[in-house]
């Protein structure tokens, strides 16, 4: 199939998955073109299959990568639409699949709009605050709900956020649920199943406000009275200064270790090294870094919301907590540190539960999709 992706070119986990699709999709046979502003976080293997197509080669206005980049100025629109529609011109595009709807549905939409019958289909997949964020927004809200009704086919990444969207965005038929996966073949040897020496707590992160890094600091402050445990956090972004300010008043900050902006495949050697991941999210659609710490036999303390219960299995390969009970999270985790069989047991399941979520059975989710979709409605070309 000739497959178009686009999806921010950020640290956030859609934009792992999208580039990943892309990558993925390619290595089995396809033609795939990827679209994105600038050149996706991380290293680019030059060598890849994957056809990149960033629209900015060098982003002067250099925003923090580890923010989420939506507001678009409407000349970016028009020109990652025109590098599109250069692409179907030449030679063609089956799909075009979004990922992250904003600004993405818009410049899908208005393609099939001017394109007509010749359109590609277009699919898109919804992630997290493109619904949670945009979707109730009253103004942004009722413009996408309006344009999702023009996508051919939605997905999004759990059950709980295949409710919420059909909920905010009013849609006639639910999302497909396709989960965001992993290759754990990157993370195998890392893997060592040994105890770390030093008892890690590990948090990932881009510290937007929706993380509440706040409360990290506060859980991690209450840890401190009751363990030696070290705190690495590993990302960064816009709520990073409050939590250092934390830190340096309750005087921890000789116990927390700043690693930066690191993603896949270099954050799985230093995730592995942790005895558990602790998530304070207030709201995850999935939570991919869950899975990326499970994959790598890291149980995950992290609250009870969004598709988080549909990753993470309480009491299996981590513990979930109620989100307004923080409290809750400093007993799981000083269970999970004092108790060193539960702990290997926790992470050895986590490491075979994440063997559920493998590229090899998620990636041909999408591909089955996009075949159904072309039997549907064939494309001219
Ligand atoms: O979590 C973020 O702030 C980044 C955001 C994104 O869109 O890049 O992540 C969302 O998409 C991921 C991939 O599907 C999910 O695993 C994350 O749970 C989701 N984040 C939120 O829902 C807050």
């Amino acid at each position: 199939m000739r497959i178009g992706i686009m999806c921010h070119s950020s640290f956030g986990g859609s934009a792992r998955i999208g580039t990943q699709l892309s990558i993925e999709l390619a290595e089995r046979g396809h033609r795939v073109h990827l679209f994105t502003r600038t050149l996706p976080f991380g290293a680019w293997d030059q060598n890849s299959p994957v056809v990149l197509h960033p629209i900015i080669a060098e982003d002067r206005n250099s925003f923090h990568p580890a923010s989420l980049y939506t507001e678009w100025a409407l000349s970016e629109m028009e020109q990652l639409k025109n590098e599109i529609l250069a692409v179907i011109a030449t030679e063609g595009l089956d799909i075009l699949h979004f990922h992250y709807a904003v600004p993405f549905a818009f410049i899908a939409v208005e393609i099939k709009r001017q394109l007509g019958s010749a359109a590609p289909v277009i699919v898109g997949t919804l992630h997290g605050t493109d619904v949670s964020n945009y979707g109730l927004d009253p103004d942004k809200g009722r413009s996408l709900a309006h344009t999702l009704l023009q996508v051919d086919r939605l997905t999004t990444v759990s059950h709980n956020y295949a409710q919420l969207s059909t909920e905010i965005f009013e849609l006639p038929v639910r999302p497909q649920v396709i989960y965001n996966f992993i290759n754990q073949a990157d993370t195998i040897i890392t893997k060592a199943f040994a105890l770390p020496t030093r008892p890690i707590i590990a948090h990932v992160s881009n510290f937007r406000p929706i993380k509440d890094p706040e409360s990290l600091a506060h859980i991690f402050v209450a840890l401190c009275q009751r363990t030696e445990a070290e705190l690495w956090l590993i990302g960064d972004g816009p709520e990073m200064g409050k939590v250092k300010a934390i830190f340096q008043k309750e005087k921890v900050e000789d116990k927390v270790h700043y690693w930066g902006l690191c993603r896949h495949p270099q954050l799985m050697p230093i995730l592995s090294q942790a005895a558990l991941l602790l998530m304070t999210s207030r709201w995850e659609s999935f939570c991919l870094v869950a899975l990326e710490a499970m994959a790598c036999g890291v149980p995950v303390v992290a609250p009870a919301i969004g598709g988080l219960p549909e990753v993470v299995q309480h009491g299996k390969t981590g513990f979930l907590y109620p989100l307004a009970e923080p409290t809750m999270a400093v007993k799981f985790t000083l269970e999970l540190l004092n108790d060193h069989f539960l702990r290997r047991q926790m992470s050895e399941r986590a490491f075979l539960h994440a063997q559920n979520f493998e590229t090899s059975l998620i990636i041909p989710c999408y591909e089955e999709l996009y075949q159904q979709m072309l039997v549907a409605a064939p494309i001219v070309s």
